[in-house]
C-alpha cells in the first residue's frame, strides 16, 4: 500500500511538472458573431483546459461553453476577476455548460479548477488553469 501511494504521489508530481509549459498552445482568439457575442468552446480534462489561453474583446458579451471529459474526477471552472465584473464558479459535467459574462476591463484573468483530492494539490496547481486575456 505504501509503495502504491508513493508511486501515485510520484506520478502526480511528474504530471504536474510536465503538463504546463507556457506558449506551447496558440491562444484562441474569440471571433465576435453576428449577434455580437464572443463564443468559445472549452474542454476540461484531468488536468488541463483546452484552449488554455483565450483572447476576448472588452465590453462585448462572452459565452463560454465548457464541457467536462467523461470520467469520475470532478472539475469546475473558476475566474475571480471582480474588477472586470467577471465572477465565475461553476461545476462542470459532461453536458456542456454555458457561462455568460461581459468583461468590463482590459487585463489578464486566470481561470482554473479548484477541485482537489484530500491532501493533494488542487487541479489548478497541477496545471488545470489558463488565461483569459481581455483586450481593447
Ligand atoms: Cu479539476
Amino acid at each position: 500500500m505504501r509503495y502504491l501511494l508513493n508511486g501515485l504521489v510520484l506520478s502526480l508530481v511528474c504530471i504536474s511538472s510536465a503538463s504546463y509549459s507556457a506558449g506551447e498552445i496558440k491562444p484562441y482568439i474569440a471571433a465576435i458573431a453576428g449577434d455580437g457575442v464572443q463564443r468559445v468552446t472549452i474542454l476540461a480534462d484531468s488536468y488541463y483546459f483546452n484552449p488554455d489561453h483565450i483572447i476576448v474583446k472588452v465590453n462585448a458579451p462572452v459565452e463560454l461553453t465548457v464541457t467536462k471529459e467523461s470520467g469520475i474526477t470532478p472539475h469546475n471552472f473558476v475566474i475571480k476577476g471582480t474588477d472586470a465584473d467577471i465572477e465565475i464558479s461553476e461545476s462542470l459535467s459532461t453536458t456542456p455548460k454555458s457561462i455568460r459574462f461581459t468583461p468590463k476591463r482590459v487585463g489578464e484573468y486566470q481561470f482554473y479548477c479548484d477541485k482537489r483530492l484530500l491532501f493533494f494539490k488542487s487541479h489548478g496547481e497541477k496545471g488545470m488553469k489558463g488565461i483569459l486575456e481581455v483586450t481593447e
